[in-house]
């Protein structure tokens, strides 16, 4: 298994987290291949230093397209990859724009295909919900919790652990997803990441 389809809600950070966990596991130059809706695919060579400034954004559904990282992961004597897919980010409700509902179809398609699956929560939003309502969940995250659990591999990252509410969220997502794993992260700071590496390392 050598694919880890990384999914959430638009704006959760799975950009930012496939740029942290591509530095977690050594990469400095990226090469990615992206496909997009019309199913062209493109090679794309970036610095990691420079992606986060051309493919993260604080609008959502800046990724419009699957965007693969193939990560190569010494192995004692042998060297193996892993390809980490950062998909485009899904949305409840009417979305008006075609391109971006074109991407979440290509997400869906990914996700369905995959074996390994990231799925990325905002913790800090769930931690500010839960102070207007009891029940802070998307529906849509609670659909894919219920994907990833048919899956072979899924982790949850309970992402934003550097902003204030977040803490409440975690706490929250850990008592209510319990047989599940959930990794508290910080994209922006690098916390957590050690441990996913671990785990996305195994699946090289
Ligand atoms: N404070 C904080 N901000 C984060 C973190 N991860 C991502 N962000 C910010 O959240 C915003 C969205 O990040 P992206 O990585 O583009 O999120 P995405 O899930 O790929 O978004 P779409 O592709 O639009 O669905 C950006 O402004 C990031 O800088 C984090 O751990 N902490
Ligand atoms: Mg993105």
């Amino acid at each position: 298994m050598s694919d880890v389809v990384i999914v959430g809600r638009a704006n959760a950070g799975k950009t930012s987290a496939c740029l942290r966990l591509a530095r977690a596991l050594g990469v400095e130059d990226l090469v990615w291949m992206v496909e997009r809706t019309d199913g062209a695919r493109e090679r794309r060579r970036l610095p990691i230093r420079e992606a986060e400034r051309w493919l993260t954004s604080g609008e959502p559904h800046s990724t419009r397209w699957l965007q693969t990282l193939t990560i190569p992961v010494a192995r004692g004597k042998s060297s193996r990859t892993v390809d980490i897919v950062d998909s485009a980010g899904l949305a409840e409700g009417r979305v008006r724009d075609e391109a971006v509902r074109r991407a979440m179809g290509q997400t869906l398609r990914a996700l369905v295909a995959a074996k390994a699956v990231l799925h990325v929560i905002d913790a800090a939003d769930i931690g500010r919900a839960l102070q207007v309502s009891p029940s802070p969940f998307h529906a849509l995250d609670e659909q894919l919790v219920a994907i990833g659990r048919t899956k072979a591999f899924y982790l949850i990252l309970a992402n934003k652990i550097d902003l204030p509410s977040a803490d409440r969220g975690v706490e929250w997502l850990r008592a209510r997803l319990r047989d599940a794993r959930v990794i508290a992260t910080s994209a922006k700071t690098g916390a957590g990441f050690d441990e996913v590496k671990r785990y996305v390392w195994k699946l090289a």
